[in-house]
């Protein structure tokens, strides 16, 4: 049971004991079926086939295939490596176009090869690219766009096809977010030149650590998995430049498991949005962002927008009050790439055209979610919020004179915006 809040002296931050004995995470993994999992470590060790094109590895390329109705699936050991092997594959060079608020993966993996990513603001109601703004982007170094689906909300495909179409440039999708989410009706996967997803533990269908490169081009599929392999095209044959992007069977047999219970997971998700919609009424200034319910969502990100000027309290401030209290949020994806490094010290000047995600990433604050969280907890949570944006004056006057708050995983550049 969560400790019910009555004074602004019973806050964690300020003294109290917290509302959680112990800490609600955004990222908990979902286990799914764990006799499932543990029979299929039993087969592979049986089997002695541990990684390198194995079966659990083709089994799970087939299943997302079949799941989202794409023609070829090349899993790979993480997201970010996938999206190395496909940049390379594809030939992107120069500078390609990508959000800034997305997390820093999707333009490491550029600038990993020698590539400038060149952010470009986005649209502050959808949170994704802004395909307007892209345009005012291409230069003559220009190879190709990458659009993010962020929270698994899909971008404007078809208007970041036609540009892509008219300057002759490849179009990737960042799907890290968006597996099992749709798009007009069609399974996200199919879009674009690629597609990108991510397995990550936190990911609501996880393989440990994994992700997959998702088309329809036979010939670029051909090449990751070549890319993906070392370039070996038989034992001793290496026809081009590749490294090692290979997911392992343990992986795989994760992510098949996972699979298994996909609709548990977007099941259990859905429930925890629609609790937090309905609870999440009557603080002002606080806005739940909304899925588009027409469409195949797997509601894994409950992300808030929080309003300083009418809820009083400013994101960082609830964010922290909220750590004290055992519920660890997450400021997904604050400060935007361009103020990381290397790229706020390469082009400093970039956040002149990134106004709309400045102000956004001042204003997100992403949610407990997942199959380890249920009513109480969600119940809990609200109430929480609701009370502190009840007594934000309060909070306010007493802030200079808390204790400094203090947990093993924020270090001191986090407890203050550096910004
Ligand atoms: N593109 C986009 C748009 C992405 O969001 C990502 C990754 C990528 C590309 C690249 O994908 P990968 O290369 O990772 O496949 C996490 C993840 O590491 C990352 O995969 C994810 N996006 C990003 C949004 O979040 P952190 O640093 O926030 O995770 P961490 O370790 O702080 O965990 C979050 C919470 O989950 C914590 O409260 C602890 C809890 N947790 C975490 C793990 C790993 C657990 O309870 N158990 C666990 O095993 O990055």
């Amino acid at each position: 049971m969560a400790v019910i809040k009555s004074r602004v002296g019973d806050l964690a931050i300020f003294g109290g004991k917290p509302a959680f004995s112990s800490e609600l995470h955004v990222g908990r993994p979902n286990i799914g079926d764990r006799e499932a999992l543990l029979k299929r470590i039993n087969d592979l060790l049986d089997r002695k086939r541990l990684t390198n094109d194995g079966p659990f590895l083709r089994e799970f390329e087939q299943r997302i295939c079949a799941s989202i109705g794409v023609k070829h699936c090349v899993a790979v050991c993480n997201a970010t490596i996938g999206l190395e092997i496909l940049a390379k594959a594809i030939g992107l060079s120069g500078e390609v176009i990508l959000p800034s608020f997305t997390f820093v993966a999707t333009a490491h993996a550029l600038r990993w090869h020698g590539i400038t990513p060149v952010f470009c603001d986005i649209d502050p109601t959808t949170h994704n690219i802004d395909p307007q703004r892209v345009e005012e982007l291409i230069t003559s170094r220009t190879t190709g766009i990458i659009g993010v689906h962020l929270w698994g909300r899909p971008c404007e495909i078809q208007k970041l096809e036609e540009i892509a179409r008219r300057h002759n440039l490849k179009l990737l999708l960042d799907a890290a977010h968006a597996f099992a989410c749709s798009h007009k009706g069609q399974m996200v996967g199919g879009f674009g030149n690629a597609e990108l997803f991510s397995f990550h533990a936190i990911k609501f269908v996880n393989a440990f650590e994994g992700g997959a490169v998702v088309t329809n081009n036979d010939e670029l599929a051909a090449k990751l998995r070549l890319m993906r392999n070392f370039g070996f095209a038989g034992l001793d044959t290496v026809t081009s430049l590749g490294t090692n992007g290979k997911m392992s069977e343990p992986s795989a047999a994760m992510g098949l498991t996972s699979l298994e219970s996909l609709k548990g997971f977007i099941e259990a998700n859905g429930r925890n949005y629609q609790l937090y919609k309905q609870q999440l009424t009557k603080a002002p200034g606080i806005s739940l962002l909304h899925y588009q319910e027409n469409e195949k969502c797997n509601y894994q990100y409950v992300v808030l927008e929080i309003n300083e000027t009418v809820a009083g309290i400013s994101r960082d401030m609830l964010d922290e009050i909220l750590w004290a209290e055992n519920v660890l949020t997450r400021r997904y994806f604050y400060p935007g790439c361009h103020l990381m490094e290397p790229y706020r010290t390469e082009e400093p000047e970039a956040r002149v055209r990134l106004p709309q995600t400045e102000r956004l990433a001042k204003m997100v604050l992403c949610l407990p979610t997942g199959s380890a969280i249920g009513s109480t907890e969600i119940t809990a949570i609200c109430a929480l919020i609701e009370f502190i944006v009840k007594h934000a004056e309060a909070i306010r006057e007493r802030w200079s004179m808390k204790p400094v708050f203090r947990h093993p995983w924020r270090t001191a550049s986090s407890l203050e915006s550096h910004i």
